[in-house]
């Protein structure tokens, strides 16, 4: 089945935020950001900039009228700055006038005179200021003090990886209409619409069932509309609240680049043991996470860093620091893979330093150290591992020995090209960490033409997740796709949500849309069974009609509709799902806190030309587990978007700020990322449809995040290619591998510890 927004895509006619009609008399917002990433406001003249054409008003955090907060799991953040900026783009006024021109050229008469304060851009240098956002968090399985003295090898080093930029096609923004008895219609770019709901009744002060949140879809989220949505609809929606006009906002590309948060930087220094047969004995790893100014998702992102520390190996003694470290940068967040791919890249790098030095493939220590059935983790919970399984049909299948053979003869014969392999096995836990966010809500009518309407929690933002939910719907009802649509994401329809995120969306509301359609079948198969004085287990709905003891009949599932309408059963009904079996207690950080774990293994290629430092990636090969996929055009998707902004991160895009915390790569000119021309010339995807029984919906296993994983083997593929030019020098374990990176390494001449990674990164 076709993603059911294929048609509408294609001929643009699917409605976005700013797609929407606007109301006579909406206004514009725009804000005024601070220049500077740290520093007190000594003074904030707005009088030129109030008095331009069209201007009707500039809020400061002085018209709140509810609480100047947005902070969600720690309350740090103000929505407009009230006397210190925490970094460059940190909102601190918010113009509102007749039209956007109007709006954004007043911003540009604000003139703030701060006074600067230290600016801390390094996470390490926060750490030893302690400047934590909150206290570190250690994970731990055996004992590694113990086990060294059990290795014959042991090596130490640091591994660093950088942001990245979400680029969602669509930026963020909001439109807030007032409504009758001071409530609010907030229209929203979010995968969060409660966590909009409850930003705006704080900051406006309004009651949660006066704020209306209402989204049809998004032109992507990737994590980055999580949380940070929150702001520019509380800015619009106080705005609209006082002034009792429409309120828009939808931020320039650039404007959106410069005051949200992206992925997580890390720095981490590892120290892993393996003893005679190259088993992985110890893994100690220390993390730094750069959080930015405010905490936002650091917390649970630095939790699942912690998760996925040993990927997907066996190590029978861990211990795992980390910390989350606030810096004058905006404040980082969620970002596909929620800081489970930073932990994966720690513990590759480790494995590459002893491969390395010892002159082996790589390889040879990730096989050996695969994750099998019934294998801890260093969190608590036992493995249903499918890490062999994917490990060993990828080798073979793809024939990892004749690549590799194929790459030495090449790079024998080749003096200016060389070619790289690297395998990137992927393990990635499903659920929610917080246990409490792993529940789901569906509503589902049935009306009196058969026709169904589904409205969830979940938000669809180019995911596909409407077309799976539609598919469950079909599948109870055994009706055609055409006869169900799924209406928008409303916080007046389905209540306390959790955001559409975590790789969990389909399975959350999906399950809750099954039970919410098998309860009104089963209401339907009931008053046909009464009817015909047979066992209720003898009616079943196929095929558009109702079938007894595996007989047609010729009653429809139009008439059988109405009939239990005539018979006053109930055609709608609300269902609550929350996910079975997870716990953690974080005060033993031990617990069995995912659904289940998808696996997979990719086996990346790339050629380097040694002279340009330039290079392609050719072929990325995969085995990837998708349970038994609901919709493999869809599943499809996912793993080729996700695989090539994975290698985007770990290859292209480079955020860099300099030394006083501002954005240079603040436009498409100066940062780049994958487009036609660097993708993969060769994506093969095996579906690896495992049989065994899981949380899933349907048993299909989540697929948002785990692809994203295995562009971190383009890295090593690309280490890789380097070393077979240039063996002698070091360079450090420093992501991306942008091509100047790739350059300076083949001409590297340095050895270890002489070069500092990100020395100079402005
Ligand atoms: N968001 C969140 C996530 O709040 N908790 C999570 O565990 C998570 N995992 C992945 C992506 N987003
Ligand atoms: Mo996401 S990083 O699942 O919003």
């Amino acid at each position: 089945m076709k993603n059911i927004d294929a048609y509408t895509h294609v001929r643009g006619e699917s409605i976005y935020l700013d797609d929407i009609p606007l109301i006579q008399g909406t206004l514009f917002g725009a804000s005024f950001g601070s220049p500077m990433a740290h520093g007190t406001i000594v003074n904030l003249d707005l009088s030129e900039a109030a008095a331009m054409p069209g201007v009707v008003r500039i809020f400061t955090y002085k018209d709140i009228t509810g609480e100047n907060q947005i902070g969600g799991i720690v309350p740090d953040e103000p929505l407009l700055s009230d006397q210190e900026v925490h970094f460059c783009g940190m909102p601190v006024a918010f113009v509102v006038a007749e039209s956007i021109d109007a709006a954004r050229a007043a911003v540009k008469k604000i003139k703030a005179t701060i006074e600067p304060l230290r600016v801390i851009t390094d996470p390490r240098e926060a750490q030893a200021l302690g400047e934590l956002i909150i206290p570190p968090r250690t994970f731990q399985l055996g004992n590694t003090n113990e086990a060294w003295s059990q290795c014959k090898h042991i090596f130490e080093g640091r591994a660093d990886t950088n942001g990245q930029e979400h680029l969602y096609i669509e930026t963020q923004g909001a439109y807030a209409v007032p409504q009758e008895y001071q409530a609010i219609k907030i229209y929203s770019s979010t995968q969060g619409p409660t966590a909009v709901q409850r930003a705006v009744s704080r900051v406006t002060g309004l009651p949660m069932h006066q704020v209306e949140v209402e989204v049809n879809r998004l032109g992507g989220g990737f994590g980055g509309k999580e949380d940070q949505a929150n702001t520019w609809a509380a800015l619009c929606a106080l705005a609209a609240h006082l002034l009792k006009r429409p309120v828009k906002y939808s931020l320039h590309r650039m404007e959106d680049m410069a005051m949200t948060g992206k992925r997580h930087p890390y720095s981490a220094d590892f120290r892993i043991g393996l003893n005679e047969e190259l088993k992985i004995v110890a893994y100690e790893v220390t993390f730094y996470q750069n959080a930015g100014a405010a905490a936002d998702l650091s917390p649970a992102v630095m939790e699942r860093t912690l998760f996925h520390c040993t990927n997907s190996y066996f190590i029978p003694n861990v211990k795992a620091t980390a910390y989350s470290c606030r810096t004058h940068l905006p404040p980082n967040t969620a970002f596909r893979g929620f800081g489970g791919p930073q932990g994966m890249f720690m513990i590759e790098s480790a494995i590459a330093k002893a491969a390395e030095t010892l002159g082996i493939e790589a390889s040879v220590i990730q096989e050996r150290n695969l994750l099998q059935t019934g294998d801890e983790f260093p969190y608590g919970q036992k493995a249903q591992s499918e890490a062999p399984e994917c490990w060993h049909k990828a080798t073979e299948l793809y024939h990892l020995t004749d690549l590799r053979k194929e790459t030495t003869v090449f790079n024998a014969a080749n003096k200016w090209y060389k070619k790289g392999l690297a395998c990137m096995p992927v393990c990635f836990g499903i659920s929610f960490t917080k246990t409490l966010m792993n529940q789901a809500r569906s509503l589902v009518h049935v009306y009196t033409d058969g026709s169904v309407g589904i409205t969830t929690g979940a938000v669809e933002m180019g995911q596909g997740v409407n077309t799976k939910i539609l598919q469950v719907a079909a599948k109870v009802f055994s009706i055609q796709p055409d006869k169900i649509k799924i209406h928008t994401t409303n916080t007046f329809k389905i209540a306390n949500t959790s955001p559409s995120a975590a790789s969990a969306t389909a399975d959350l509301n999906g399950k809750a849309t099954l039970l919410a359609c098998t309860a009104i079948a089963n209401r339907l198969k009931k008053m046909v069974a009464e009817e015909l004085s047979v066992a209720e287990d003898a009616i079943t709905l196929q095929d558009e009609f109702v079938w007894v003891n595996g007989q047609k009949t010729d009653r429809d599932w139009k008439s059988l509709v109405m009939a239990g309408h005539i018979k006053r059963i109930g055609l709608s009904e609300h269902a609550h799902y929350a996910t079975p079996e997870i716990h953690f207690d974080a005060t033993k950080e031990k617990g069995h806190p995912f659904a289940y774990h998808v696996y997979g293994t990719a086996i990346l290629g790339v050629t380097v030309d040694c002279i340009r430092g330039t290079y392609t990636v050719d072929t990325v090969k995969v085995v990837h587990d998708f349970g038994s996929s609901m919709n493999t055009a869809v599943d499809l998707g996912q793993i080729e978007g996700g695989i090539v902004q994975g290698i985007g991160w770990m290859t292209m895009e480079e955020v860099v700020y300099d030394k006083e915390g501002r954005l240079r790569s603040n436009a498409l000119s100066t940062y780049k990322v994958p487009d036609i021309y660097s993708v993969p010339k060769e994506i093969a995807i095996d579906f690896l449809q495992t049989p065994h029984d899981n949380l899933a919906i349907f048993r299909s296993k989540a697929v948002g995040e785990p692809p994203l994983m295995y562009g971190i083997g383009a890295y090593f593929a690309l280490r890789n290619a380097v070393r077979a030019f240039n063996n002698k020098g070091y360079f450090p374990f420093d992501a991306p591998m942008t091509p100047e990176k790739v350059l300076m390494a083949l001409y590297a001449t340095q050895q270890e510890g002489i070069i500092q990674p990100h020395e100079e990164t402005s």
